[in-house]
């Protein structure tokens, strides 16, 4: 083994001898050094390099931590209002639904009879908001969003007669706490594909616990037939993705064309029926409401408030 020559440049040890090498690098990799114990100045250097190395590393997986909490925390700040901003929705199609369905009892038990069929509701999901944005150009911001899609709570209410539809759309629109924002009338205006249906977007205030929050509401009103239609058409749609062929978009014209006279045929016939009615009819003794047993209504009842509403006329 030839004795090392070693020289100083410019603090650098260097070496002929491979095993005596002070390797001396730039990067942050920790270089092990052969014959670089403590006690030599290659050495020292080393364990300053290492200290260095661990400190900067340290550093930076604090940072990075730092980093990753901080977006932790902004991630849940946006899913706390993205909850709050769905669950405003869900309340407004509640309040709705409440208001249908009050409709619809109230006529069920004094008219034998409701104008709405069935009400379903349902609440876009995030990536179905985020996909309609994206297709609006709505920036992704919560307030952009509320005001530019305005069918994020959805319900749909079916009746069996046309004039139940506007007969419907007048109960809901005359509400005082409903705010009317738009109303498209594609019954008396159908689609060029016979698409028909009464579109309603209306604000409805939601009560949270420290503000009210008007909130939008799309209402889809349409007869058993109309609605029949529009969900094969929509299957149809979204299987051609957009792109029906001919025959089939003649197809559904034409149904749509049949689904409305049998709307008409059925309103006359069901017109004629009620003509027929008697005016007592039989459970007339009866107080029916939806949900309850029916309390027996003594004649001596109706007799003693006939005869108080006579002499208050007569008064
Ligand atoms: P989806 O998948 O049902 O939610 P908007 O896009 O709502 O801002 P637009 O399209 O002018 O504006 O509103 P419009 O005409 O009131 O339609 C709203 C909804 O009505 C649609 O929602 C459909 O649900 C329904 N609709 C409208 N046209 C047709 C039709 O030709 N066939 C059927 N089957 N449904 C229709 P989306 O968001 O387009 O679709």
């Amino acid at each position: 083994m030839t004795a090392p020559q070693t020289d100083s440049v410019a603090g650098i040890q260097q070496s002929t001898d491979t095993d005596l090498v002070a390797q001396e690098s730039t990067d942050t990799d920790l270089v092990v050094e052969s014959g670089s114990g403590p006690g030599t100045r290659s050495g020292a250097r080393a364990v300053s390099r290492a200290g260095a190395y661990v400190e900067t590393h340290a550093e930076t997986h604090a940072e990075m931590q730092a980093e990753s909490d901080a977006e932790k925390a902004r991630h849940h700040e946006i899913k706390t209002e993205l909850t709050r901003f769905m669950m405003s929705y869900k309340f407004a199609t509640d309040e709705m639904m409440t208001k249908i369905n009050i409709l619809k009892e109230e006529f069920a038990s004094i008219h034998d009879y409701s104008p709405i069929e069935h009400v379903s509701s349902r609440i876009k999901s995030p990536e179905g908001i985020l996909n309609k944005a994206l297709r609006k150009g709505c920036p992704l911001d919560l307030e952009d969003i509320r005001r530019q899609i305005q069918d994020i709570a959805g319900i749909r209410v079916t009746c069996s007669f046309i004039s139940d539809t506007y007969r419907v759309l007048d109960m809901l629109t005359s509400q005082e706490d409903v705010t009317v924002l738009e109303v498209k009338d594609y019954v008396a205006a159908p689609k060029s594909n016979g698409y028909k249906s009464l579109h309603l977007i209306v604000a409805i205030p939601v009560f949270m616990s420290d503000r009210v929050e008007p909130v939008t509401v799309e209402i889809q009103i349409r007869t058993v037939a109309m609605d029949f239609w529009a969900s094969l058409e929509h299957k149809i749609f979204y299987k051609y993705r957009g792109v029906v062929p001919a025959n089939l978009v003649a197809e559904l014209k034409e149904a749509a064309d049949v689904a409305n006279r049998l709307d008409i045929q059925m309103e006359r016939l069901h017109n004629q029926v009620v003509a027929l009615e008697p005016t007592v009819r039989a459970g007339d003794d009866l107080l029916s409401i939806a949900g309850l047993t029916p309390f027996a209504l003594p004649t001596s009842l109706l007799e003693a408030i006939d005869r108080g509403r006579t002499s208050d006329a007569t008064d």
